[in-house]
């Protein structure tokens, strides 16, 4: 037995002298020197007590470590386990604490904040934004040759926590052949090869730029500028060196909103995707009138990968996220009985395939929950599949805001809302947000409730910013149906403008 995900995606280029990332000050790293990293980085845990299986949980800044230290925990038969730089210490506490990894690796600024969830101080280590710290240090006295540890196809390689509709995050385990299927089948379908250049911004804790770009690029064996995060500048500057660009529905919003972007700019470019939430038909038509380049929309999840995604060659369809992808199962059900639904009509979006994660860490039962019995992963989004096979997301059967690609579960935010002194109740709904597409909104009853900066300030130790209410509205009594429960779309409607002066 071999390392599966290893030999397949790095073992190829290890000794390649050709290009893989240009980092933010311009100098070029090779494969065989990225490669190198890896294996100190695997060294180095190893050394530290790593054992197969064990996690390596790390919320550090984007840098080509962070990439290391994701294939080195692989290597090295460990799990990785990314966490959006933003969250609290105590939100990463529950992580911490529910994953128990052999490993916690942070930014040194929150060192003071992180160490004492961690049972030893030889567990914590440290990476900075300039790539340095002590796993740094302690990596480069390793040596860089290492033999992978054996892994096998359904072996953990990735736990990447998702938020829950109760409220609890929930631990989506990938194992290596999940993670090397959704990134062969992409690369072929998106043609990418090695004379590829992506223009890499999105974050590195999430499915879309660590799994979707990196992994997809190291099996073309192209190349990826490899930006901390996304700066217009720094967007506009980049963009005609290269070849393609990955992106949420924002950073389209955000690049059409400056007038540089135009057709000369991306005249080299040759793929633009889109995903991680809805991209506006009206974006998608502007874009192609501004650029002559029509965005090719994918979707997926945190537990699948990339389920489906519009056509290279053929029609990219504006509203729509295009056909299953090769190897993948789309079926349209009727929520109640669970039947197969024609072309046309409104149901829960099901998907089976390799990409299908086998669930959620140390949770049977909502995995149990979350599953047919045939196999398929019922995905909590409603749409439509038409004759010719096309999926289109047309809304959420799951309480999900998704706000700049990120998720925000309201019932995360009501519970710590509702223990906040002077709230009687609250209700938390995403409203039309012309930057982050969805802005929290939190609409509060109670006799003396806090106001929106109070809010923030309350909230501040337990919440990351981007899940903190952007607007905070105050009223007698939340509406309710005849059994008692809110109605969010009635609150979703008032408050539809809030941000319109945003
Ligand atoms: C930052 N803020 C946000 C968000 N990002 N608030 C709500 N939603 C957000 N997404 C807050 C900041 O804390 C700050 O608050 C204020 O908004 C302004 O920040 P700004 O500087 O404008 O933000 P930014 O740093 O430019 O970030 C915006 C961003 C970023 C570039 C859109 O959020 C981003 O990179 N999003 C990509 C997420 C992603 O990769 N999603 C994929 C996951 P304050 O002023 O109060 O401090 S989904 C996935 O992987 C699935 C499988 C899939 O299908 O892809
Ligand atoms: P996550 O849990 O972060 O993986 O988010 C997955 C969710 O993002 C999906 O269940 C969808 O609701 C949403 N999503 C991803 N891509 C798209 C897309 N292209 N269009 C609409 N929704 C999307």
């Amino acid at each position: 037995m071999s390392n599966y995900l290893i030999d397949r995606l790095l073992a190829p280029r290890e000794r390649s002298e050709k290009p893989f990332l240009i980092l933010p000050d311009d100098s070029v790293m090779t494969y065989r020197e990225f490669a190198s990293g890896v294996n100190r980085v695997a060294n180095c845990l190893v050394a530290g007590g790593l054992v197969p299986g064990d996690r390596v949980a790390a919320q550090v800044p984007k840098t080509w470590r962070t990439l290391a230290l994701y294939l080195g925990a692989v290597k090295a038969g460990g799990a990785f386990l990314p966490l959006n730089g933003a969250y609290t210490a105590g939100e990463v506490g529950y992580f911490v604490e529910n994953a128990e990894p052999r490993f916690l690796v942070c930014d040194p600024a929150a060192l003071a904040a992180l160490a004492p969830l961690m049972p030893s101080a030889d567990s914590v280590l440290t990476l900075d934004a300039d790539g340095g710290g002590t796993l740094t240090d302690a990596a480069d006295v390793c040596g860089d040759a290492f033999n992978a540890v054996p892994r096998d196809a359904d072996d953990l390689a990735a736990i990447l926590y998702t938020s829950g509709t109760t409220g609890r995050s929930k631990g989506a385990m990938l194992t290596h052949d999940n993670l090397w299927s959704n990134a062969e089948v992409l690369t072929g379908s998106w043609r990418f090869t090695e004379d590829d250049v992506l223009l890499h911004a999105l974050p590195v804790f999430h499915t879309h730029g660590l799994f979707v770009a990196s992994n997809v690029l190291m099996v073309a064996g192209g190349r990826m500028i490899f930006l901390p995060g996304f700066e217009r500048d720094a967007m506009i500057r980049n963009l005609p060196r290269a070849t393609s660009m990955m992106g949420v529905p924002t950073f389209y919003t955000r690049l059409l909103d400056d007038p540089r972007f135009d057709r000369d700019l991306v005249g080299h470019i040759r793929l633009f995707v889109s995903g991680s939430a809805p991209l506006l038909a009206e974006t998608h038509v502007a874009f192609e009138e501004r650029t002559g380049h029509r965005i090719l929309e994918r979707y997926g999840m945190t537990e699948t990968g990339m389920n489906t995604s519009n056509p290279y060659d053929g029609d990219r369809r504006a509203g729509t996220v295009g056909p299953a992808l090769p190897g993948v199962e789309i079926r349209v059900v009727d929520p109640e009985t669970g039947a197969t639904l024609p072309a046309g009509e409104i149901g829960m979006v099901q998907v089976r395939g390799p990409n299908v994660f086998p669930g959620y860490w140390r949770m049977p039962e909502k995995t149990a929950e979350e599953f047919t019995e045939d196999g398929f992963f019922i995905t909590g989004d409603l749409g439509t599949l038409s004759e010719d096979d096309y999926l289109t997301i047309v809304g959420r059967g799951k309480d999900l805001i998704i706000s700049g690609g990120y998720n925000v579960y309201p019932k995360e935010i009501e519970l710590v809302l509702d223990a906040l002194p002077g709230v009687g109740e609250s209700a938390v709904i995403g409203v039309p947000h012309r930057d982050f597409g969805e802005g929290v909104v939190a609409v509060l009853t109670g006799d003396s409730p806090p106001s929106e900066e109070q809010v923030r300030e309350l909230v501040s130790d337990q919440l990351a910013r981007f899940k903190q209410p952007k607007k905070v509205f105050h009223v007698d009594a939340l509406p309710r149906n005849s059994m008692g429960k809110v109605q969010k779309n009635v609150l979703r409607e008032q408050y539809a403008h809030c941000f319109d002066k945003t």
